[in-house]
C-alpha cells in the first residue's frame, strides 16, 4: 500500500428526509468510525466528514407528503439525524448540510469551472409536465402501470414491485402524483456530462488500478464500465436545490447527485482552512497528493461514487480522486428488507430510548452482523445472544473476573510479574497478547471489520481460558500460612492477575475503535490516561504499573432479557401494521373523497421469488380435532390438527377472532415443513393459513370441500 499523508473519510450523506436507522449504521457509520477511531489512535492525520443531504427529489416528496415546505423538512430530519449519529458515538469532525450556503458557492463554482471548461453538452429534450400543478416532473413524480408485472403503482423510475428499473415513457397511464392530471411532453433544456468521454479513463483508472476495491464494488463499475457509458444530465428543472449558476436557468437545479458528493468538498471547507491540503492535487507530483481518500456507502451509491463522482473530479481538475470505496451491502430485519415506507426498521433514535446506556452493544451488533460482503440479517434474538453470551460472557467476563481477583488476591493493587517462573501457558498468553495487534490492524486496514472485532472477543476468550487453566482462588486457598509454599503460591497468583491485567489494557485498546463507551469505562476502571490508548500501545506488556492501585470492579454490560427482545419484536410488528393502516386510509380518502393527497401508493409486495422458492414450501390439509386458549396469552389457540399420517400441535395467534368451539372439526391448510417454535412454552408443529381483511379480521383458508386430512395443497 500506498504511503498516505494524510487521509480523508466521508461517509454517505444521508438524506434528510427521514430519521436513520440501523441499516444505514451497519452499512455507512460504524464501519467508517472504526476505522476512522482506529486511524485516530495511530495517530494519523484523518478527518471525517459528512453532513445531510438536503436536496433532491426524496426531500420534495417528503414535504409533500408531511404538508410542509422542503426547508421544513431539512430542518426537522437533520436536526434528529445529527443528534443519533452522536448518540450512537459516531464522531465526525463536521456534520454539514447541503442547505448552507458554503455548499450552494462550492457547488454552484464547481459546476460553473465546468461549464466555462465546455464540459457540458447543452440538450433540449422532451420531458414530463404537470399543466395543473405548472411544474415539470422528476421521475419519481410520475406513477402508472409497470408494463412488466402489472403493478398499477409502478414509479417512473422503478417498479417497486418487480424491481425493473423503468422510464416514465415505459408506464401505461402515467399520473402526476402532484395533481392526478395526465402528464404532458414539453421542451426543456438541461446540461448533461459526457460520461463516456470518461470511459476509457476510467476503465484503466479502476478495471487496471483498482483491482484491490472490494468484490461487489469492483464488480458493479466493471458491469457498468462493460455495459458503456451515457450522457447524464446534471441540471433539473425544480425550485428546490443549488441554483443553476448560468443566466436564462430559472427554474432550474443542479442534480441532487451533482451537488451531494461536491458536499465532501464543503464540509471539508467549513472544517478546515487547510481544506485544500486534503483535496487539492496543488503540485505534488503524486497522483494521489499524499491524501487517502476513503468514501464510505451502501451498495446502492456505488455508480456516483465510483464512476459519476470521479469522472466529475477528473474533469473538474486539480482534485484528488478516491484511493478506496469500501460499499456495504444492505442489512435486513428479521429476514425482511428494511422499508422505511412499510416502518420496517429499527430507528436509532427508538433504540437509544429503548436501551439507554447500550449503544456499544448495537454498535458491537451491528459490526458482527456487517453487510460486507452479502445482505445480512438482523434479528432480535440475536441481538440478545450475541449481547448475553459474547459481551457479557466473554468480554465483560473475563475483566471482571480480572478485577473482583485481583482486589480479593492481590490488595486491589497490579501485582508483580516473577519473570523467572512464567510456564508455557503464561509465554502462550503473553504471545497472544502481542499478535493480536497485527492481526486486528491488518484487518481493520483492509476493511474487514468483523475479523478485526472477531480478533478481539478471541483475545478476550483467550483470557478466559487461561483464568480458569490457572484457577488463581484455588492457590489462594491451598496451603498454610509459614511453609515456604505459600510465598511460591503468591507468586503464582501475582503473574497470574499481572498477565489478565495487562491483557484488560490491552483488550482496552483494541476495542476502542469498536465499542468507545466501553473502552472508556475500562480506562475509568483502571485509571488510566488517554495517551495510553495510543494504538502503538497494543501488544505492550508493561501498560500498568506493578503496585498501582485500581477501582473495584464495576460491570461492563448488562443482561438483556426475553421481555424486552419480546416488546421490540411486537414494536416492530406493530409498526408495520400502523404504516400498513394508515396507508389504507389514504388511499381510502383518496378514492372516496378525492382528496388532494398525494402520497405516492407504495406497493406492499415482498419483493419476486422464483418457483424453486415457492416449491420449498409443503403445504397439506389438515382437520382440527381440538383447540383450547393457551393460558396468559391473548392471541394464542392451541390446535390439534389431524393430517392423516400424523397430529400436529399448532399454536396460532387468531384468539381474537375465532372461539375455540368455533374452529373444532373445521379443516386448514397447514405448513408443515416449517421449523418447530416455541411459543409460551409449547411447541408449534407447523402454522395454518389465514387471509386478512382490512380491519385486520382474520378468516381460516380451507379447502372448498372437506378433503381427506393430509391432502397436499399446492
Ligand atoms: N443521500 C443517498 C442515500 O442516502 C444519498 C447519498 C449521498 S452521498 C454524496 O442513499
Ligand atoms: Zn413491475
Amino acid at each position: 500500500m500506498k504511503d498516505f499523508k494524510r487521509i480523508l473519510v466521508t461517509a454517505a450523506l444521508p438524506y434528510a428526509n427521514g430519521p436513520v436507522h440501523i441499516g444505514h449504521m451497519a452499512g455507512v457509520y460504524i464501519p467508517a468510525d472504526i476505522y476512522v477511531r482506529y486511524q485516530r489512535a495511530q495517530k494519523r492525520d484523518i478527518k471525517f466528514v459528512c453532513g445531510s443531504d438536503e436536496h433532491g427529489v426524496p426531500i420534495t416528496i417528503r414535504a409533500m407528503k408531511e404538508g410542509v415546505s422542503p426547508q421544513q423538512i431539512v430542518d426537522k430530519y437533520h436536526a434528529i439525524i445529527k443528534e443519533s449519529f452522536a448518540q450512537m458515538g459516531i464522531l465526525f469532525d463536521i456534520y454539514s448540510r447541503t442547505s448552507n450556503k458554503v455548499h450552494h458557492e462550492t457547488a454552484a463554482t464547481f459546476f460553473k469551472k465546468m461549464y466555462d471548461d465546455d464540459l457540458f453538452e447543452e440538450k433540449e429534450t422532451e420531458q414530463y409536465y404537470d399543466e395543473k400543478a405548472k411544474t415539470f416532473l422528476a421521475d419519481r413524480y410520475i406513477t402508472g402501470t409497470c408494463p412488466i408485472c402489472g403493478n398499477p403503482n409502478a414509479y417512473g423510475d422503478q417498479c417497486e414491485r418487480c424491481g425493473t428499473s423503468l422510464s416514465p415513457e415505459q408506464l401505461i397511464n402515467p399520473k402526476s402524483t402532484l395533481s392526478d392530471a395526465v402528464p404532458v411532453k414539453k421542451k426543456t433544456k438541461h446540461w448533461y456530462f459526457p460520461l463516456q468521454n470518461y470511459e476509457a479513463w476510467l476503465k484503466e483508472w479502476i478495471l487496471e488500478g483498482h483491482t484491490e476495491w472490494k468484490n461487489n464494488v469492483y464488480g458493479q463499475c466493471k458491469s457498468w464500465l462493460d455495459n458503456g457509458l451515457q450522457s447524464r444530465a446534471m441540471t433539473r428543472d425544480s425550485n428546490w436545490g443549488v441554483k443553476v449558476p448560468l443566466p436564462g436557468a430559472e427554474g432550474k437545479v443542479l442534480y441532487v447527485w451533482f451537488d451531494a458528493p461536491i458536499g465532501y468538498i464543503s464540509a471539508t471547507k467549513e472544517l478546515t482552512e487547510k481544506w485544500e491540503d486534503y483535496w487539492c492535487k496543488k503540485d505534488l507530483p503524486t497522483e494521489q497528493a499524499g491524501t487517502r481518500l476513503i468514501h464510505f456507502i451502501g451498495k446502492d451509491n456505488i455508480v456516483f461514487h465510483c464512476i459519476i463522482f470521479p469522472a466529475m473530479l477528473r474533469a473538474h481538475g486539480n482534485f484528488v480522486l478516491p484511493d478506496n470505496v469500501p460499499a456495504n451491502e444492505f442489512l435486513n430485519i428479521e429476514g425482511e428488507k428494511v422499508s422505511t415506507s412499510r416502518n420496517w426498521a429499527v430507528w436509532v433514535h427508538e433504540y437509544v430510548k429503548d436501551f439507554p446506556g447500550c449503544e456499544d452493544v448495537l454498535r458491537y451488533m451491528l459490526c458482527a452482523n456487517m453487510p460486507e460482503t452479502k445482505d445480512n440479517d438482523f434479528t432480535w434474538k440475536d441481538f440478545q445472544e450475541r449481547n448475553n453470551s459474547e459481551l457479557v460472557a466473554i468480554f465483560g467476563n473475563f475483566v471482571n473476573r480480572t478485577f473482583v481477583l485481583m482486589h480479593k488476591l492481590c490488595g486491589g493493587k497490579v501485582p508483580k510479574l516473577h519473570e523467572d517462573i512464567l510456564d508455557n501457558t503464561d509465554k502462550a498468553l503473553i504471545e497472544e497478547i502481542k499478535n493480536a495487534k497485527g492481526k486486528i490492524e491488518k484487518a481493520i486496514e483492509e476493511f474487514h471489520f468483523r475479523d478485526a472485532l472477531f480478533e478481539v472477543i478471541d483475545l478476550a476468550r483467550k483470557g478466559n481460558k487461561y483464568l480458569q487453566e490457572k484457577e488463581p482462588w484455588k492457590k489462594a486457598s491451598e496451603p498454610v500460612a509459614g511453609s515456604p509454599e505459600s510465598g511460591a503460591n503468591q507468586q503464582l497468583i501475582d503473574n497470574c492477575l499481572h498477565l489478565c491485567l495487562q491483557l484488560t489494557a490491552n483488550l482496552a485498546i483494541l476495542i476502542n475503535p469498536f465499542l468507545p463507551n466501553t473502552a472508556k469505562k475500562m480506562q475509568h476502571l483502571m485509571k488510566v490516561v488517554d495517551k495510553m490508548m495510543d494504538w502503538e500501545n497494543a501488544g505492550k506488556l508493561k501498560l500498568l504499573s506493578v503496585g498501582y492501585s485500581l477501582r473495584p470492579p464495576e460491570l461492563l454490560f448488562r443482561k438483556i432479557e426475553d421481555e424486552e427482545i419480546k416488546a421490540q419484536v411486537e414494536k416492530l410488528r406493530a409498526n408495520a401494521l400502523k404504516a400498513q393502516e394508515k396507508t389504507n386510509t389514504m388511499e381510502e380518502n383518496k378514492s372516496g373523497a378525492g382528496s388532494q393527497e398525494s402520497e405516492p401508493q407504495t406497493s406492499n409486495l415482498k419483493p419476486q421469488i422464483v418457483y424453486d422458492d415457492f416449491a420449498k414450501l409443503e403445504l397439506k390439509a389438515g382437520t382440527i380435532t381440538a383447540c383450547e386458549k393457551v393460558e396468559k396469552a391473548d392471541k394464542l389457540l392451541k390446535l390439534e390438527v389431524d393430517l392423516g399420517t400424523e397430529k400436529r400441535t399448532i399454536v396460532s395467534g387468531i384468539a381474537q377472532h375465532y372461539k375455540p368451539e368455533e374452529i373444532t372439526g373445521k379443516q386448514v391448510i397447514v405448513v408443515v415443513n416449517l421449523a418447530p417454535r416455541k411459543m409460551r412454552g409449547i411447541e408449534s408443529q407447523g402454522m395454518i393459513l389465514t387471509a386478512e381483511d382490512k380491519n385486520g379480521k382474520l378468516y381460516l383458508l380451507k379447502p372448498e370441500n372437506t378433503v381427506e386430512p393430509g391432502s397436499t395443497v399446492s
